[in-house]
């Protein structure tokens, strides 16, 4: 493996990521308007989310660090059943402090396995690399700057060893119910038997406490649903006043819901000069950002009966308000 992260060619060259041009094409000529999620991690908003995941009313990440740091025993023994080498593909790596939990004790015990973080933030996944080299020199490490759909062609290859899928910090939440199932059903195709998935899932609990989650006291979901507009003014050229807009959220306890808005706080017209766009606003009117979803136990065993998986391992923290699921092809 090289020194250094891949570059994916399509980054290198300009700023202009030809998935938002076509993100804000359409999304902003919708009704209602909508822009999507996968669109925050760009450096500021990708450091934004670091600082979210440490802040007191984001309990997300506490609650998942403690399951694995509860369960790190369990779930090595689930991963190395048979004592095949196991290759760790992680979706979604980020800054990998969770990860590292488990890194570390996989190591302690000489287990023989390969990690494989894959990321969209080139920022996240550099900083992670450098801190996993410098605690953990003999690591076999393969880093991929990509989305999770290209990075599921990786799964296909062919190895003696386990492939062990993780997809950690509830960010299955972020997909539509149908989509989930079809991302399932994707990595089912891929996998062989035997090949499993570790997913972090936030489940249902008290509403005030998920709404509180992303409607946070330092303001910093504020901030990271505002950033996305600030990338599109400099990725696209475009004026959105920060100012003229606000962070809206609302948590659905019939649906598990929770959902992220931008607001116009006034009527106003905003330029897209890259796009030759200009976008009318009403007063009030909403620009729908995210959806982070929450899980019953119920659904999350529906979904691996839906997509072909067996769920061989259920894993929760002491308050129940996150799981972390093994799914078995
Ligand atoms: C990274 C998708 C899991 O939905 O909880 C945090 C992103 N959004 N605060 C989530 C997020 C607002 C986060 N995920």
């Amino acid at each position: 493996f090289s020194e250094s992260i891949a570059l994916e060619p399509q980054t290198v060259s300009s700023d202009i990521d030809p998935a938002l041009v076509d993100e804000v094409r359409t999304g902003l000529q919708q009704t209602p308007k909508r822009l999507s999620s996968r669109f925050f991690y760009d450096a500021e908003g990708s450091r934004i989310f670091a600082e979210i995941m440490r802040s007191p009313d984001y309990y997300l990440t506490r609650s998942e660090y403690e399951v694995l740091d509860t369960h790190k025993a369990d779930l090595l023994r689930q991963f190395m059943l048979d004592n095949r080498p196991f290759e760790l593909v992680e979706l979604g790596a980020g800054d990998g402090l969770k990860t590292k939990i488990l890194i570390g004790h996989f190591e302690d015990q000489q287990a023989d396995f390969t990690y494989a973080p894959i990321d969209i933030s080139v920022d996240a996944l550099e900083g992670l690399v450098v801190d996993l080299r410098k605690q953990w020199p003999d690591l076999q490490l393969n880093p991929r700057h990509d989305d999770y759909f290209s990075a599921l062609e990786l799964l296909s290859s062919e190895s003696n060893s386990r492939k062990v899928v993780l997809f950690l910090g509830s960010n299955i939440g972020n997909f539509a119910p149908d989509e989930a199932i079809a991302f399932y059903q994707q990595l089912h195709d891929r996998l062989q038997p035997g090949d499993l998935v570790l997913t972090g899932f936030d489940l249902q609990k008290h509403p005030a406490i998920i709404h509180t989650a992303y409607n946070d006291r330092q303001g910093l979901t504020r901030a990271f649903n505002l950033n996305l507009l600030r990338r599109i003014n400099r990725d696209l050229d475009a004026n959105f006043d920060l100012a003229a807009f606000d962070h809206y959220e609302t948590y659905n306890p019939e649906n598990g819901e929770a959902r992220s808005y931008l607001v116009s706080q006034k009527a106003q017209t905003v330029d897209v000069n890259a796009l030759g766009m200009q976008v009318p606003f009403q007063y009030g009117e909403i620009i729908h950002t995210e959806i982070s979803r929450k899980f019953t136990r119920n659904q999350i065993e529906e979904l691996a009966r839906q997509t072909g998986f067996a769920m061989t391992g259920w894993f929760t923290d002491g308050k129940s308000y996150f799981a972390d699921v093994v799914f078995e092809k």
